[in-house]
C-alpha cells in the first residue's frame, strides 16, 4: 500500500485548499472523557479507512471523485489544557468562514471552539446535535469544561439547541433543557410518536445552523465504538433522514458539521467504515443540497 497522505479523503489527490469545497479539519483532542477512552484517535482512523469506502453514493448520485473537492487541514495540536485546545480551534476556524468545514473529533468539547470560531454572537446559532446525552452537565466530575458540559456553555453564550436521540442524563439536565425557550429536545423514547415534529421542526430552521453528531446518538448496532454507548439511539434511516430534511429541505444556511466521539476499534469489525459512512454521507447530503436549492 502506498504510504497514507494525511491531506487526502477516499484516497484522492487534494484539489489544494484554496479550490476545496468543503476543509475536513482533524480535532483529535480528548481530554475529559471518562469512560471508554480513545477518541483522540478517531480522525486518524476516519481518513485512514476512508480509502476503503466507494466514493459514489447511490441515494444522492454524488461522485466525490468529481465534487464536492475536498481538502484535509493538519490537525488542530491537542497540546494543553481542554481550554487552550478550545481556544486553538476557535482561532484556527475564524479564517475558514468562507469554507464549508467538516471537523473530525475527538471528544465533544470541541463543537464549543468550533461553533465559537464560526460566529462572533452564538445568540445568532441554532445548533443542531445528534446524542445520547444533553450534554447539558454544569459541571461533570468537577470539571467546567467537559465532554459533558459543552452544550451547557454553548446555550450559556446563547445558542438555540435542537436535540434528537436523548436517552441518557441527570434530572438537573433534564429541568435546565425543559424549562429553557431556547432548548428543543427530542428524545429517544419519543422519537416513533414525534418523528414528524422533528422534521417540521428541522424544516422550519432559518438563519445559522450548526451541526454536530456525536455517534453515540446513533443506535450501538450500528456504532459500538464509542466511549458512552446507550441502546436505542437513532437507526441508519432515521439519520438520513436528518441529513435530508436539514440540508435540502430546509432553508437554514448550514456553516459547518462535526462528527465526534468516535472511538476506533477492530472489534467488531466494519467501526471504522460505518464512521467514514457517517463523514461522507453528511457531505453528499449537503453537497445535494447546495447544488440543487
Ligand atoms: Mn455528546
Amino acid at each position: 500500500m502506498p504510504p497514507h497522505d494525511p491531506s487526502q479523503f477516499f484516497g484522492i489527490p487534494s484539489s489544494g485548499r484554496e479550490q476545496a469545497d468543503v476543509l475536513i479539519l482533524p480535532v483529535p483532542v480528548e481530554k475529559t472523557v471518562c469512560y471508554g477512552k480513545g477518541a483522540g484517535g478517531g480522525p486518524r482512523a476516519i481518513i485512514e479507512a476512508s480509502v476503503q469506502v466507494d466514493t459514489f453514493d447511490e441515494e444522492t448520485l454524488v461522485e466525490f471523485a468529481t465534487a464536492p473537492r475536498l481538502h484535509v487541514l493538519p490537525p488542530v495540536g491537542s497540546d494543553g489544557s481542554l481550554q487552550d485546545c478550545l481556544g486553538r480551534i476557535q482561532e484556527q476556524v475564524r479564517p475558514l468562514r468562507d469554507k464549508f468545514i467538516l471537523a473530525l473529533g475527538g471528544e465533544h468539547s470541541v463543537t464549543y471552539g468550533l461553533v465559537l470560531g464560526q460566529v462572533d454572537d452564538p445568540a445568532d446559532v441554532t445548533i443542531v446535535q445528534l446524542d445520547a446525552h444533553p450534554d447539558m452537565a454544569d459541571e461533570l466530575n468537577g470539571l467546567y469544561w467537559s465532554h459533558g458540559t459543552v452544550m451547557r456553555r454553548l446555550w450559556e453564550r446563547g445558542c438555540r439547541l435542537l436535540q434528537i436521540g436523548i436517552r441518557s442524563l441527570t434530572k438537573a439536565e433534564y429541568e435546565v433543557t425543559t424549562s429553557s425557550p431556547r432548548v428543543a429536545t427530542f428524545y429517544a423514547h419519543q422519537l416513533h410518536e414525534r418523528w414528524a415534529d422533528m422534521l417540521t421542526a428541522l424544516r422550519n430552521l432559518t438563519g445559522k445552523v450548526y451541526l454536530t453528531i456525536d455517534v453515540d446518538g446513533l443506535d450501538p448496532s450500528i456504532i459500538p465504538s464509542t466511549g458512552t454507548p446507550q441502546p436505542n439511539g437513532l437507526s441508519w434511516r432515521q439519520l438520513m433522514d436528518v441529513l435530508r430534511v436539514l440540508m435540502s429541505e430546509s432553508r437554514c444556511q448550514l456553516l459547518a458539521a462535526d462528527v465526534v466521539e468516535f472511538v476506533p476499534s477492530p472489534v467488531p469489525p466494519g467501526c471504522d467504515p460505518a464512521a467514514v459512512r457517517i463523514v461522507t454521507k453528511t457531505l453528499a447530503w449537503w453537497w445535494l443540497g447546495r447544488t440543487t436549492r
